[in-house]
């Protein structure tokens, strides 16, 4: 459920019962978060066989907010997501394979080898590569809205970032300048209760962080991260207000990191009983009971859907693994932009 921060109005999210909801975006969100946590399942299983350079970042429990949110977009909408969102990737048409390809170093994932192995994007589906610098893609992200409005196209730009972002200059400078251009941003802060090593106690001292909405005079609302009913509502309403030229709009979605930082990360400094605690609150379950309830789906379809992104994936790695390294003769080529 949805708690809002500011004075503004806005209907509770996830109050539209399932049963007045399009059964095939369901079903597709659904099939979604499956095939996310499926393949990034697979690629856990593949940085430990030493198929991956370097390490591997993943979202599990972030599921629900990367398709939740991803799912609101129209085709020609822009994205600037970071390291925990996958899933919003494969839901704009990114092949599980290209990802793979990308922590592999390969010539065929989108950055052609030539990038960071988490830097994975496709301008063609309005996805922009996630930088080095976090939160780098805020500021992107609103010269993506700018470029927008200066159009006069109604494209929103959904940015992604995690709560130890908040905390960097480039976090505020974007705020200031989308309130005050009324630039059509959808921010996403993803609290999943870590930065790393550093818990919420030393990151910041506000009550919440979509409290940090009212600075700049927009709306924030606070959001549960693994309910991806409320996700998708809470940012449907902020991307149809971008939309319409009200500006832009802050979501805090909590959730947890449920692995380390990225997989070379024991995490031992995160507390035996926060595992506990949101184990039972596993997004994916989560959304599946909620449709196995209303009807939606059945055991059986619950069954095939999962074995269908297991293989899926099985067959994204075999696809990534026979594909080539880069050529070393031509690796200047396409580091620059013209
Ligand atoms: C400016 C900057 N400082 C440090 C890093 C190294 N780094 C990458 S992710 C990360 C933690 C980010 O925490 P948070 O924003 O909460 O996102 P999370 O990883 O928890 O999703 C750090 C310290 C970086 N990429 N950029």
């Amino acid at each position: 459920m949805a708690t809002r921060t500011n004075k503004r109005k806005t209907e509770e999210a996830g109050a539209i019962p399932v049963s007045k909801r399009d059964p095939e975006l369901l079903r597709r969100m659904y099939r979604m978060m499956v095939l996310t946590r499926a393949v990034e399942d697979r690629m856990v299983a593949m940085y430990r066989g030493g198929d991956l350079l370097g390490s591997l970042y993943t979202g599990h429990w972030h599921e629900a907010i990367s398709v939740g949110a991803a799912a609101t977009l129209r085709a020609d909408d822009y994205m600037a997501p970071l390291h925990r969102n996958a899933g919003a990737h494969l839901w704009r048409g990114m092949e599980a394979w290209q990802i793979m390809a990308s922590f592999m170093g390969k010539a065929t994932s989108p950055t052609g080898g030539r990038d960071g192995t988490l830097h994975y994007g496709r301008l063609d589906l309005g996805s922009y590569n996630p930088p080095s610098h976090i939160p780098a893609n805020f500021p992107v992200a609103t010269g993506m809205a700018f470029a927008a409005k200066y159009r006069g196209e109604d494209r929103v730009a959904l940015a992604f970032c995690g709560d130890g972002s908040t905390s960097r200059a480039d976090f505020h400078e974007s705020l200031t300048i989308a309130s005050v251009q009324k630039l059509p941003n959808v921010f996403v802060i993803e609290n999943n209760q870590w930065a790393y090593s550093t818990p919420l106690s030393l990151q910041s001292s506000s009550e919440t962080f979509a409290i940090k909405a009212v600075a700049y005079g927009i709306p924030g609302v606070k959001v549960d991260g693994i309910d991806v009913l409320a996700v998708y509502d809470t940012v449907a309403q902020a991307v149809a207000r971008a939309r319409a030229g009200d500006g832009p709009s802050l979501i805090e979605a909590v959730t947890m990191r449920m692995h380390g930082h990225a997989e070379h990360d024991p995490a031992d400094y995160v507390p035996r009983a926060m595992y506990d605690e949101w184990s039972e609150k596993d997004p994916v379950e989560r959304f599946e009971n909620v449709l196995l309830e209303a009807g939606v789906i059945d055991a059986d379809t619950a069954k095939q859907v999962r074995e269908e992104a297991r293989q899926h994936a099985i067959a994204a790695r075999r696809k990534a693994l026979a594909d080539p390294m880069p050529d070393p003769s031509n690796i200047e080529e396409g580091v620059y932009a013209d």
